[in-house]
């Protein structure tokens, strides 16, 4: 066993350093989750259709960002934790249809105080996984005593399909530690094929109802910005 002395101090310099990055980053989610449950509250006010399903929010585990950094080759420090990972805090909506996962990126990139620095379309270009989704990296200003940071958020776009499929991929992804065997791979790759079609399918069922939203909003929108005018 070690047997050097325990620095008091230095624990709590440490703690106290991490609380904080933690409230940044707890911070931005929580001005994230705002902007977003306005926005849904809005469409569903405006025009009677809302493309928001539901919004889960989650700060990345310590264990999952020390093996993250440790996968991109990179020393485990608080300026690297910052600096390289893009995803502590990340925010997940799910829509209902395909058409609405791109409205809701248009959406934010006619929102001023959001910063888009990132782009990744996992729909038009699944992962080898077979795993699609829309992420964008978004830098988010949050207000403190001290001034205004801007903090990066991850926001994964998808359908309910593309999230039930994501979730149990996770899953029993985890269930083998990530070393997938290979006839699951192809059975899971084999599963996102039948999810893609079944929510092109859902899609085009829902068109009927997404033309007429789209109607409603040209009428009621001026310059395609979504602001509620009072
Ligand atoms: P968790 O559990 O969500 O924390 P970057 O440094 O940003 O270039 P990164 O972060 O690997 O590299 O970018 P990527 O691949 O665009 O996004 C990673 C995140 O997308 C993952 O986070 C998952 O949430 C999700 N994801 C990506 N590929 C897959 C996949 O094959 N299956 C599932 N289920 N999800 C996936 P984490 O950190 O891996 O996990």
């Amino acid at each position: 066993m070690n047997n050097s002395l325990i620095n008091i101090n230095e624990i709590k310099e440490g703690a106290l350093q991490l609380r904080k990055i933690l409230l940044m980053y707890e911070s931005a989610l929580k001005e994230m989750e705002t902007k977003i449950n306005i926005i849904s509250q809005e469409f569903e006010l405006l025009y009677k259709y809302n493309p928001i399903e539901h919004i889960k929010t989650r700060i990345k585990t310590p264990e999952s960002i020390v093996k993250k950094l440790r996968k991109k080759g990179l020393e485990v420090t608080y300026k690297n934790l910052i600096n390289e990972i893009n995803d502590v805090a990340g925010i997940r909506i799910i829509c209902s249809f395909i058409p609405d996962i791109y409205r809701m990126v248009e959406m934010f990139e006619q929102t001023p105080d959001v910063k888009i620095i990132r782009k990744k379309d996992y729909i038009k270009n699944p992962k080898p996984s077979g795993y699609s989704s829309y992420h964008l990296i978004v830098l988010v200003p949050v207000s403190f005593s001290k001034g205004m940071t801007n903090v990066k958020v991850e926001i994964q776009i998808r359908t309910i399909a593309m999230d039930f499929w994501a979730s149990l991929e996770h899953k029993i992804k985890y269930k083998y530690d990530e070393r997938l065997p290979k006839n699951i791979s192809k059975e899971l790759i084999d599963c996102s094929r039948i999810v893609n079609k079944l929510d092109k399918k859902m899609s085009s069922l829902g068109n009927k109802l997404i033309e007429e939203f789209d109607m409603e909003q040209n009428k009621k929108t001026k310059n395609k910005k979504h602001i509620m005018k009072f």
